[in-house]
């Protein structure tokens, strides 16, 4: 299922004979009507994902193998019930993704797009020095989610001489970084509000107006988790009012729309959800892809499960 990597897809194809599910609404319940049984494994990504309609129309399957780390487009819950197993590709991405936070944090404080675009608009000469920004280092960062990634942008922080403190659906046992309850606590305490909590319907508009106005007009949020975890229109309005002082942002709400109004906004950093993109991890998360599907098909069980399969006798 679709769009996937293309070296995914073609390997797919030539050496598993895999077939893709048609987009085409019409194409895809022939499709289904006709062999929907036949299928015993999905691969897809956190793009596309399976809902629990799919996987009624697919009786047979067994594993949702899934290219990327976050997979809240599938419905685990189903799964579950269903007994189909579930992988995803954690640790790979891990240091590209806090690389991208902790880039997307000096962008954004220090302006350096918003600086890059004046110089090449031609304004240093007339307009005169760029305007100052804010100081990365020595700041106090609030990361909501601390699992692998959010542990390992805490980790790059502390370097900058950052203060970190999280929030987190619990504790984390042994974790050096202080822990804070709410959110919202969270962010009355902090100057940059890191976003690296799984999305789903656990965590939707966990970052609401309440959170955001705690953060307030000298504070930064940073989003490199999902678009969903943030009221994206409580947001766009505090940018643009001066409620917030900026953002960094590798996700959105409605991925590939972006609101239009942060296209004209100097004090927002905006990425096309490139977190992973690098030659290496996502050749590393191809490979963990075709691991779990080869574990999957010649016995039942996934590498990086988030999800085993129910065991079929
Ligand atoms: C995308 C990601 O999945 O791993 C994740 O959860 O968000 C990214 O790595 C990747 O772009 C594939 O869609």
């Amino acid at each position: 299922m679709g769009p996937l990597k293309p070296s995914l897809a073609e390997t797919l194809r030539t050496d598993y004979g895999a077939v893709e599910l048609p987009d085409d609404p019409a194409a895809r319940a022939e499709f289904l009507d006709g062999s929907g049984s036949a299928v015993t494994a999905v691969v897809t990504s956190g793009r596309t994902g399976v809902d629990a309609d799919l996987m009624a129309a697919l009786p047979n399957l067994g594993a949702v193998v899934n290219f990327g780390v976050g997979y809240d487009t599938t419905d685990v819950a189903a799964a579950e019930q269903r007994g189909v197993g579930v992988s995803n590709t954690p640790d790979v991405l891990t240091d590209c993704v806090a690389d991208t936070a902790v880039g997307l944090m000096i962008d954004a404080m220090r302006r350096f797009s918003a600086a890059d675009r004046y110089l090449r608009a031609g304004s240093w000469p007339i307009e005169g020095n760029y305007p100052l920004t804010r100081q990365v280092s020595n700041t106090r960062v609030g990361i909501i989610g601390l699992g692998r990634i959010g542990g390992a942008i805490a980790r790059r922080l502390t370097a900058f001489g950052c203060t970190i403190s999280y929030h987190n659906r619990h504790r984390v046992d042994g974790s050096e970084f202080a822990y804070v309850e709410s959110p919202v606590e969270l962010a009355r305490g902090v100057d940059v509000l890191v976003v690296a909590a799984a999305g789903g319907s656990g965590t939707t508009k966990l970052v609401d107006a309440t959170v955001l106005d705690a953060l307030g007009p000298d504070g930064y949020l940073i989003n490199i988790a999902r678009g969903s975890v943030v009221d994206e229109q409580a947001l766009v309005e505090r940018l643009g009012s001066g409620r917030l002082a900026g953002a960094g942002l590798d996700v959105f709400a409605d991925e590939p729309n972006v609101p239009v109004e942060l296209l004209r906004m100097d004090n927002v950093v905006l990425l096309p959800h490139v977190g992973s993109g690098t030659v290496q991890t996502r050749a590393a998360m191809e490979a963990l892809t075709l691991r779990n599907l080869d574990e999957f098909l010649a016995t039942g069980r996934l590498v990086t499960p988030v999800l085993q399969p129910a065991v079929r006798v």
